[in-house]
């Protein structure tokens, strides 16, 4: 009982926000090569040697189904066989391959880097398997390499701008930051990210993806789709930006108010990856200064505080299943590059990605209290529990 109310304690104490974040950005594994097989000493046989454990790269994953499909962080290659007098050459052990994503760092539990997978280098070997029983070994199998591995995300940018063609994205960044992105009135300037640095009064610094432009049918990969939304997934804040008097990206496209531009930009990423909208997500209304910009937000911005109430007035074709929830919601006239409100914006991007940086921090520590706990379960049912005979 009392174990299970020191348990049920340390789940209480989960923050409510925590629970909402999807994201996972490290990923730690326990991993050991099978050991080799026994060799036969009368006839000179030699055991098999046992097998290796690989990561290898997978396109369209992430860390969190790496997670769902492990199901354990122990892992082992298979025993190399043993050899007999009908094999006197044992046969090897399995070897094991754990699926992870594209551009994975991979580290040992000092932090020394082992390697990186991506398409270019799509296997890394991360655990040896004990060599086979043979005359050296004194023809028993030698134990496998066994390691503690950290499967690092490599992150593209803290932030990752998110708006439709013409939105500001490009204006935000070099408002922002010495980058200096092109900036015109037709869609598509961007074609590639553009990685600008914020720098505080204290030296610290975070970085800003502007991303190719997304637009409607951008997880079917019309557009620069799934290159674009790919990026997405190596950012820890999503930062939105809309016009205030929404978007046409073409003529082909009809014409979205700006609350039907946030919806659709959410239903584009709910469509490619719902995972995404549980990570931090700020908007900025942008282009305030043009006419009739105060009006247009006084209505919506009830509704941008509660998007899910107010979907049912949308039509049908753009309502995502869930809507973001935004940590933080700003209007704007980024062209002005106006020094207070930089400033603000600054100040917001900084706490909320400090907010998650702590959040994580402590779902880390309870994960090794959770450790913890079951050994000490372990060993206290050792202790106490009663012996079957
Ligand atoms: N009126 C007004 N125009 C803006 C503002 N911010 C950006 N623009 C204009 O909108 C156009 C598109 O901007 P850009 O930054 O290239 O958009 P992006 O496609 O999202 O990167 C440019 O002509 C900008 O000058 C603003 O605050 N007010
Ligand atoms: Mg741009």
């Amino acid at each position: 009982m009392v174990i299970l109310t020191q348990v049920l304690g340390y789940a209480t104490k989960l923050p409510r926000n925590f629970r909402r974040r999807g994201l996972i950005d490290s990923l730690r594994l326990h991993v050991a090569g099978g050991a080799g097989g026994s060799g036969l000493p009368r006839y000179g046989g030699i055991g098999g040697a046992g097998g290796n454990v690989y990561v290898i790269s997978e396109n369209n994953l992430i860390l969190k189904d790496v997670k769902h499909r492990l199901k354990d962080v122990n892992l082992k290659a298979g025993t190399g066989g043993t050899s007999t007098k009908k094999g006197l050459i044992g046969v090897p052990g399995t070897d094991l391959n754990i699926s992870i994503p594209n551009g994975i760092t991979v580290y040992d539990e000092n932090r020394i880097k082992l390697g990186q997978v991506n398409s270019k280098n799509p296997k890394l070997m991360v655990a040896k398997g004990g060599k086979g029983g043979c005359e050296n070994t004194g023809y028993c199998g030698l134990k496998g390499e066994k390691r503690t591995i950290v499967l690092d995300l490599q992150l593209l940018a803290d932030v990752g701008l998110i708006g439709f063609p013409n939105a500001g994205k490009s204006t935000f960044l070099s408002a922002i930051s010495k980058a200096k992105p092109k900036i015109a009135d037709y869609p598509f300037t961007t074609i590639r990210p553009q990685i600008g640095t914020v720098t505080y009064k204290d030296y610290r610094q975070i970085s800003v993806a502007d991303l190719p432009g997304l637009i409607e049918g951008a997880h079917v990969n019309k557009g620069m789709g799934h290159k674009f939304l790919k990026h997405i997934e190596r950012t820890k804040l999503l930062l939105f930006i809309v016009d205030i008097h929404g978007c046409q990206v073409s003529f082909k496209h009809v014409h979205r108010s700006c609350l039907e531009t946030v919806l659709l930009l959410n239903k584009e990423i709910e469509l490619y990856n719902p995972d995404l909208l549980e990570r931090p997500a700020m908007i900025i209304i942008n282009k305030m200064d043009m006419e009739g910009a105060n009006e247009i937000y006084d209505e919506i911005k009830p509704k941008l505080n509660n998007l899910s109430e107010f979907l049912s007035e949308f039509d049908e074709a753009i309502q995502p299943k869930r809507v973001l929830q935004f940590d933080d919601i700003l209007t704007a006239s980024l062209k002005s590059k106006d020094a207070d409100e930089m400033l603000v914006i600054k100040e917001k991007i900084r706490f909320i990605i400090d907010k998650y940086e702590e959040e994580k921090a402590f779902a880390e520590d309870m994960n090794s209290n959770e450790d913890n706990l079951l050994a000490n379960l372990k060993r206290r049912a050792q202790q106490f529990a009663p012996t079957l005979i």
